[in-house]
């Protein structure tokens, strides 16, 4: 009997652990007396909470706009195993909407009390005080629009509330904006890691922009936060022609009240930040040393590093950083590997400097947008110029600002005409140059590498030199190919891939022969003076004559022989008359690989 009860209580014990709910919300064809499934969904997002209690589970947000005149309290106690994921189904977008709650109740919008809650993809807008207010644990928000609000958009604090400090937090790829306390401003901040919190509190990837006070304020945050990889600018802008607005409007206020918290901002950039106070990294009376790796603060109407008293506990550690456009008040800190006070930023430095690009629509993974706001660009004196501070950094050294300089890899493709068989599109094996050139005549050489194309005409090119976000073409050269550009091209990321073999128009001016199915390098060009001519006929007839063998320019086909065949090859394409067809104003480069030699004989 005990056995059997030990089997019927291990079999339950295994039933809760897969027993998570899954139900679904539609603010419009809901009902919360129905089942909750997709076909019969509830219509509050309470009445889904309610059901998937502290076990965890899924509830799906559908798309719509959820009305709400008080706040919606989250407070289940789910577990890491079994979190509660409040997510926006299948990219739909739900509203949260908070208008209705009335101003004089002062009233939140989300109540995050609960802890092991995973929201996903949620808008959360109008709340009659913060927008998400946070007071759990090990909660994760990520991917939320937070915006206008009428006080802070995130707001994350124990407050007077002591034992309730949040702890544990992540709020990943979230975005807060346009949050106003009517009429001053002086109150709503982006995100708000504030008054009493506890460890291991995280934003990643966030951006706040035009609140009406600052983008993040760390007032009276009593243990280490984290920022890493967050953008903050122009908060303190005054958007809602308020006559009495007098918002401070700081980037990443650091601190309040004179307490000693030591916080890490990493990767972060600051600009454009106005108002009363309008600096870019403030310390804000922390009397902790504070600690900022890889930060770009530019263009800031206040300081744009702001760190002016000597801490109590630890000192200011600033690496790494950039200041462009604005002034800095820094004293007693350990600086090192900055853009001042020698390495005077220029616009040369960037790719670009288009301020627009920082609210970009994010990428469809959550991330920040990929483009090239204050990337470095290709010669830049700030790539390999830092110190290593434990990051991630590719090169010889970490670069200098927020975002490392990304050696691009390139996936290329390319078959070589006399080297590939018709029957299988597969080539022999050999090694190409390929070249990055600047997009417009003279088209400069960027960069330029050897690349071994495998049988498939596959190979990688490793470039040190290329900015992502830039016009450029590719320019292939091979021992006895015609050389061939490709069309004008831009890489996106540092992983981009270009195919010359799917179609003739994959080349600049479809400079390209069909074999079997593939597209191919003209071949011939045996002395890589740009044409297939009587010269290169000579030089493969005079190692035919001579029966050469071995890795050889007049071996046209890649089987090591010289003979008859390569002749056939390079007799067609002299008789087609084909040459390089490169973009105008192209400059024509003779190069003579070899001494052409006259065979005696004739
Ligand atoms: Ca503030
Ligand atoms: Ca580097
Ligand atoms: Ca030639
Ligand atoms: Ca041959």
């Amino acid at each position: 009997m005990k056995i059997r009860y030990m089997i019927i209580t291990l079999l339950l014990l295994v039933g809760s652990l897969f027993a998570e709910t899954t139900c679904y919300v539609d603010p419009v064809a809901g009902l919360d007396t129905n089942p909750g499934t997709i076909d019969l969904p509830l219509k509050t997002i309470g009445a889904a909470n309610t059901k998937v209690g502290n076990v965890g589970g899924y509830i799906y947000l559908r798309g719509g706009t959820y009305i709400y005149s008080s706040n919606l309290s989250l407070s289940n106690k789910a577990s890491a195993q079994s979190t509660i994921k409040l997510w926006a189904y299948n990219n739909e977008i739900p509203i949260i909407d908070f208008a209705s709650e009335t101003t004089a109740g002062n009233d939140d919008g989300i109540k995050l009390k609960g802890d092991y809650y995973h929201l996903k993809g949620l808008e959360v807008v109008h709340a009659a005080h913060n927008g998400i207010s946070c007071t759990g644990h090990y909660n994760i928000i990520e991917a939320c629009k937070i915006h206008s609000n009428r006080n802070t958009g995130f707001q994350m604090g124990g407050g007077t509330n002591s034992g309730a400090y949040p702890s544990h937090n992540l709020i990943l790829n979230c975005d807060s904006y346009l949050n106003f306390d009517a009429p001053i401003g002086g109150n709503a901040d982006g995100f708000d890691p504030k008054w009493y919190i506890g460890s291991g509190n995280v934003f990643k990837g966030c951006r706040a922009w035009q609140n009406s006070d600052d983008g993040w304020d760390f007032w009276m945050a009593d243990s280490t936060v984290e920022l890493d990889s967050c953008f903050s600018f122009r908060n303190g802008v005054n958007c809602w022609g308020s006559s009495q607005f007098n918002g401070n409007g700081n980037g990443f206020k650091l601190g309040g009240n004179y307490v000693a918290t030591p916080h890490i901002v990493k990767n972060c950039v600051s600009f454009d930040n106005a108002g009363n106070t309008g600096r870019g990294y403030d310390e804000n009376n922390n009397t902790a040393g504070q600690t900022l790796y890889n930060c770009v603060a530019y263009r800031n109407m206040g300081d744009n590093y702001h760190f002016t008293n000597n801490p109590i506990s630890g000192q200011h550690i600033i690496k790494n950083c950039i200041s462009y456009l604005g002034n800095d008040s820094i004293i007693n800190a350990t600086l090192s590997n900055n853009s001042w006070p020698s390495l005077t930023p220029t616009a040369a430095d960037f790719v670009s400097l288009d301020t627009s690009l920082a609210s970009a629509p994010r990428q469809a993974n959550g991330n920040l947008p990929d483009n090239g706001f204050f990337r470095l660009k290709a010669g830049s004196k700030f790539i390999d110029a830092g110190v290593n501070v434990g990051l991630p950094f590719m090169g010889s050294a970490p670069d200098i600002g927020a975002f490392e300089y990304l050696i691009t890899n390139l996936s290329l493709t390319a078959l070589i005409q006399g080297f590939t068989n018709p029957a299988t599109g597969q080539m022999v094996p050999d090694t190409v140059a390929c070249v990055i050139k600047n997009g417009s005549a003279p088209f400069a050489t960027v960069d330029s590498v050897k690349v071994f194309l495998n049988a498939n005409g596959q190979g990688t090119a490793v470039f040190s030199k290329a900015s992502i976000n830039t016009n450029y073409y590719i320019q292939l050269k091979h021992r006895n190919s015609i050389e061939t550009w490709s069309n004008s091209v831009t890489f996106a990321n540092a992983n981009p891939t270009y195919d010359f073999t799917t179609s003739q128009s994959q080349a600049y001016g479809n400079n390209l022969i069909q074999i079997g199915t593939k597209w191919c390098l003209f071949s011939g060009d045996v002395n890589q003076d740009n044409n297939v001519n009587l010269l290169d006929l000579i030089a493969v007839d005079n190692d035919n004559t001579n029966i050469v063998t071995g890795y050889v320019n007049t071996d046209v086909n890649g089987d090591n022989v010289v003979n008859l065949q390569d002749l056939i090859i390079v007799d067609n394409n002299n008789t087609a008359i084909i040459t390089r067809v490169a973009p105008p104003g192209a400059p024509t480069a003779i190069r003579i690989s070899r001494p052409l030699k006259i065979n005696k004989q004739q």
